[in-house]
């Protein structure tokens, strides 16, 4: 009874706006900041209800990511450190949708049964927050400690500002018992870097390599966390533009969502920078692309994208599991060949995956969204996962780390300081510094700095890999996105009848061509891919089958 008071005060307090449905789509409820209080506040609960199910600390970060300033957003961090799972989804759409809070409260008590959590003020629940550096990320994290105070026994615990993927490191970190702290954060990716610093070839070594990094921060969390974990490293200079600092506006003509899609300089860069080794964060730190600009007179950029960042890992990663199980080494007792997996979107550039497919990987397609590539990835010893937004890490299985131990110990008795030793250091170091929650734009970064001064690599040089497909990318505003469903990780459109057909007939006209159609799961619209052997060619198929859709 003190539970159900308690409930229907604090809900009382928190009005959803008339009129508005949001739901939780692929990165949680995002909306302008002005209609979220009541969604956060509700989320909030929804956390601690999470908390209590899985007697674990959860996490609930505020952020919109790479949209712009004016928009927030709420997304609830489950015990693994991954996304809220996906049976709660529907229940959290309930819970927004509530016009009432009587109406609120029975959908409450009905979920609180049916998922028998034990809501009984004796059992306890913790919740990390987070915020991004939105301006109204302060008041919609007070309405989720409001929110989280109205269910007894929950207990929140207020990190600030934080990077996405850092909040969602240090719930992993919490729940294995570990140290949770944003220092404990910073050591850990600083250390493992420093060690595959250590273990970097002498041929590489010596060569006159430049070792600075221009990063644009997009003007929210990331630029700032950097200059901390910048301080802890060695061998590698970074400069930070864009921190925020300098009263420029969050994602607005910066960060790697726009210098993904649009392929142009981002504010704070100019003609001097010609030919530098640049990269660009998303508004919370969980994307990275990098790029360079090739001509002082032109705005365009040489984009290497998130397919790029996922060949370059890809390929140490084999290269090292190749010296690791070589044959004729040192033979010490079972071995254990590492399932090596890589998962893509039909976002990723058709001539990564050609690549990544000649160079002997197994490539396979999920659905856009981090939960989808995510899951997949679950399923290999070593699973590398990324959206050409960049997006991505690399997940390690449990099982396989805890062989690469024994071994490396192995290895280290009876081989010290072999080649094989060296390998399964860097694999167990990748292990550490890579994100194992979600993907990790400070983390990726350093991983990818560190691999090129291992191969003695220009940005050039990686962009060379292989020459990205020519595509094109347009949304069509639509009545409802909900008429197009997809299949086969949506490269075929089953519905409206008839369009994909009409899709096939379009791209069959153009060499190399390739094109899908999918609802949007963050906006009201349908998304275009085109890609084709010329720029003009992909733009004219996105164009027609825009038509088609429209
Ligand atoms: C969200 C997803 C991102 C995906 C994008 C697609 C997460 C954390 N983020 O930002 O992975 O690429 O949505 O947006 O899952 P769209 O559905 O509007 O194209
Ligand atoms: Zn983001």
């Amino acid at each position: 009874e003190e539970q159900r008071l308690l409930l229907l005060h604090s809900s009382s307090l928190f009005f959803p706006p008339q009129g508005v449905k949001l739901s939780y789509g692929t990165a949680g409820f995002r909306a302008d900041a002005s209609i979220l209080k009541s969604t956060v506040h509700r989320v909030g609960i929804l956390a601690a209800l999470r908390s209590l199910k899985t007697q674990s600390v959860v996490g609930l970060m505020i952020t919109a990511s790479h949209n712009k300033v004016t928009d927030n957003g709420v997304k609830i961090v489950d015990p693994s450190g991954g996304m809220l799972t996906q049976e709660w989804e529907p229940f959290a759409d309930q819970l927004a949708s509530a016009q009432t809070p009587e109406a609120f409260l029975s959908l409450i008590t009905e979920f609180v049964e049916k998922e028998k959590i034990p809501l009984d003020g004796v059992q306890s629940a913790g919740i990390l927050l987070g915020r991004d550096t939105r301006p109204s990320g302060e008041s919609l994290l007070e309405a989720a400690k409001q929110g989280i105070s109205s269910i007894l026994g929950a207990i929140a615990l207020d990190l600030g500002i934080l990077t996405t993927p850092q909040l969602h490191w240090m719930v992993r970190a919490r729940n294995k018992g570990m140290k949770a702290t944003e220092p404990a954060y910073f050591e850990q990716i600083s250390s493992s870097f420093r060690c595959l610093v250590d273990l970097i070839p002498n041929e590489t070594k010596s060569s006159k390599m430049d070792n600075t990094v221009v990063v644009d921060g997009a003007d929210g969390v990331g630029g700032e966390k950097l200059e901390v974990l910048k301080s802890m490293l060695t061998s590698l200079v970074i400069e930070v533009r864009n921190t925020g600092k300098g009263g420029g506006l969050l994602n607005d003509g910066v960060g790697a969502d726009y210098v993904q899609k649009e392929k142009v300089v981002p504010r704070g860069f100019c003609s001097n920078d010609v030919g530098l080794r640049c990269a660009s964060l998303d508004g919370d730190a969980d994307r990275l692309v990098y790029f360079s600009l090739p001509t002082s007179s032109s705005r365009k950029i040489d984009l290497v994208d998130g397919d790029k960042i996922l060949s370059l890992f890809a390929l140490f990663i084999k290269e090292q599991l190749s010296i690791l199980t070589k044959e004729g080494t040192e033979k010490l007792d079972n071995s254990y060949h590492a399932r090596l997996g890589v998962i893509q979107t039909a976002y990723a550039n058709g001539a990564s995956t050609d690549y990544l497919k000649q160079s002997g990987l197994e490539v396979i397609f999920t659905p856009t969204g981090v939960k989808h590539l995510h899951e997949k990835a679950a399923q290999f010893d070593i699973g590398i996962y990324f959206e050409a937004n960049g997006h991505g890490t690399i997940l390690f299985s449990e099982s396989w780390l805890s062989w690469l131990e024994a071994r490396n110990n192995e290895l280290g008795l009876a081989s010290e300081g072999s080649e094989q030793q060296k390998a399964a250091l860097r694999l167990l170091s990748v292990s550490k510094l890579i994100n194992q929650a979600v993907g990790d734009a400070l983390s990726c970064l350093l991983l990818v700095e560190v691999i090129l001064q291992h191969k003695g690599w220009s940005i050039h040089k990686w962009n060379e890999l292989y020459q990205d497909l020519p595509s094109r990318q347009l949304k069509v505003k639509v009545v409802d996105r909900t008429a197009v469903a997809t299949a086969n990780a949506e490269t075929v459109a089953i519905s409206p009848p008839g369009i994909q057909e009409a899709i096939d007939a379009e791209t069959a006209k153009y060499p190399k061509g390739r094109c899908f159609i999918r609802p949007s799961g963050t906006e009201d619209v349908i998304r275009v891919y085109a890609e084709a052997s010329t720029q003009e060619a992909a733009d004219s198929l996105a164009g027609s089958v825009a038509k088609i859709v429209d």
